[in-house]
């Protein structure tokens, strides 16, 4: 077929799949694709967006999909290009979302022959994403659709009249009947939440379910009801949970973030039920799943009779969040002490998205409890602290106010990032960098505390980087504050602030140890 007509039917499906939003990273491979979506975006018909790095691009797209809980499809040229979207594939798989990767390619003659820009692209993201033409997906989870293309193409006018909207999926029911049971059986021996991230359309009925069962619940910020569930939440929970494990956990969200659901792969006699969108159990020992819209199963699991806390955990919380108290005021410029007086802060903001590492791990333990954080976000999917600032501007891009935290590792991958800064709204965002000179996280794990410093060091890739200089780049504002006076002038203003906080190092060790004494 002719290349520009190929390229017209590509988007042409792309449109009666859903999508409306593209991330366009071109290059001469798929410039006809490129000409065919400039014409759509003049005719109204979709919602274009630029990048040159397709790393961050995938990302940002991912970031899209979040927000709009519909489509977003990445653009590429043939070669490294493609396999760029990799890391982002990976996380849109995991986190079940509808990430589309548009490859232009070679025609298919110059596999394998090592001619330039020609990679093997037919099936790229193999088990993460199907790979086919856009009338063949589901509309669900990530998918590739692989064109092959001449560079070479005459434009025409193109005809987008026959672009149908998707038809509404028809929801199928979810058995909930031995789930309902379970949750009724015996609960003497103690039966717990652990909330992990939720989408926002399934958080008033989560709140309802746990608050009639009453059973004590870990919520993950990302959850949106952390704050909300504070009456029947378990501060410093992991550790509670861990000294007295309770017989049952229900799971309900995305794979939760604290280490007592990593601890359960080795506690087999604990009882799990996991409620999730994705369908991924989380762990690699036998739990029973249901996979479906949260809100909609927990609904059909109907009313529920209070339960309660059986083991008695409720008895020890207030004591626990009064020692907690007391440790971020003697040490206020920990880390903990940050992420408690950033909390603060950011209670203005319209969402706060958490890079993966320790600020996520900080802020579901030491954020203010009093007042709830709108949307709260994270790439949970695959942990990874790779693309962070380019989801977080996918997410929010047409949005004020919208606040990240991430460490200076986590900000040193995606420099690139901001390309996209004048294409989304700049007023009142803030990058908030926390920056204790690499990954500290690694000092935090006791399993690596045996290890000599050379291989520390190795592991923490120390560093005196200055982040003032990556926000001139990029023309935007800077404020580095190193105690928590210095927030007290701060503004967002109408460029993105880069805001980098330096924790106190001998404060955030006393902090710690003081924490592991508690009892
Ligand atoms: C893409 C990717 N590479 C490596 C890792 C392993 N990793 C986890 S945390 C971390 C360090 C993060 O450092 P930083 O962003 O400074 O945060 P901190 O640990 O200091 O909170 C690394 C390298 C990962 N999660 N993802």
């Amino acid at each position: 077929m002719d290349t520009f007509a190929l390229a017209e039917q590509t988007i042409c499906a792309a449109l009666r799949s859903g999508i409306r939003e593209f991330v366009v990273c071109a290059g001469a491979r798929n410039a006809a694709l490129v000409e065919v979506l400039a014409q759509a975006e003049k005719a109204q018909k979709v919602t274009l967006w630029r990048h040159f790095e397709e790393r961050c691009a995938g990302f940002f797209a991912l970031g899209r999909c979040k927000s709009l809980q519909a489509p977003c499809a990445v653009v590429t040229t043939s070669g490294t290009a493609a396999a760029e979207l990799l890391p982002a594939m990976i996380e849109a798989h995991y986190q079940h979302r509808a990430l589309v990767a548009i490859t232009a390619d070679r025609p298919a003659s110059y596999r394998g022959t090592g001619a330039p820009q020609a990679i093997e692209q037919e099936n790229l993201f193999g088990v993460y994403a199907g790979c086919g033409s856009l009338d063949q997906w589901s509309g669900f989870g990530p998918w590739q659709c692989n064109v092959e293309l001449d560079e070479e193409f005459a434009v025409a006018t193109c005809d987008f009249t026959s672009d149908v909207p998707p038809q509404n999926q028809t929801q199928k029911p979810v058995a909930v009947a031995a789930l309902a049971r379970w949750l009724r059986e015996d609960n003497s021996g103690g039966l717990v939440a652990l909330v992990g991230g939720l989408e926002e359309e399934e958080q008033e009925e989560v709140w309802h379910f746990l608050d009639a069962l009453r059973i004590p619940v870990l919520a993950d910020a990302t959850s949106g009801l952390r704050e909300a569930l504070a009456h029947i939440g378990l501060p410093d929970g992991d550790r509670l949970l861990k000294q007295t494990p309770p017989k049952k956990i229900l799971r309900i969200g995305d794979v939760p973030i604290g280490r007592f659901w990593r601890d359960l792969e080795s506690s087999p006699e604990i009882d799990v039920w996991s409620i999730t969108r994705t369908g991924f159990s989380g762990l690699a020992r036998a739990s029973h799943v249901i996979k479906g819209p949260v809100h909609r199963v927990v609904k059909s699991l109907g009313h529920q009779e209070r339960v309660g806390d059986s083991l008695g955990y409720f008895a020890h919380t207030a004591r626990r969040a009064a020692q907690i108290e007391e440790l971020l005021e003697a040490y206020p410029e920990s880390e903990p002490g940050w992420i408690r007086t950033l909390s603060h802060y950011a209670t203005l903001a319209n969402s706060m998205f958490l890079g993966n590492s320790l600020p996520i791990r900080e802020w579901n333990g030491f954020a203010q409890w009093q007042r709830p954080v709108n949307r709260v976000m994270a790439n949970r999917g695959a942990n990874g602290i790779d693309g962070q600032l380019s989801t977080w501007w996918g997410a929010t891009a047409d949005e004020e106010n919208s606040w990240c935290m991430i460490g200076d590792l986590t900000a040193l991958y995606d420099l690139a990032a901001p390309f996209l800064l004048d294409q989304c709204e700049q007023k009142g965002r803030v990058i908030v960098i926390l920056n204790n000179g690499g990954g500290r996280i690694f000092e935090r794990l006791p399993r690596l505390r045996h290890m000599q410093a050379g291989a520390r060091e190795l592991m923490i890739n120390p560093h005196a980087l200055e982040f003032s200089r990556w926000a001139a780049q990029w023309d935007m504002s800077y404020v580095r504050a190193a105690s928590p006076a210095d927030l007290d002038a701060f503004e967002p203003g109408n460029r993105t602030v880069v805001l980098e906080v330096q924790p106190d190092a001998q404060q955030t060790t006393d902090f710690w140890k003081a924490w592991e004494q508690m009892d």
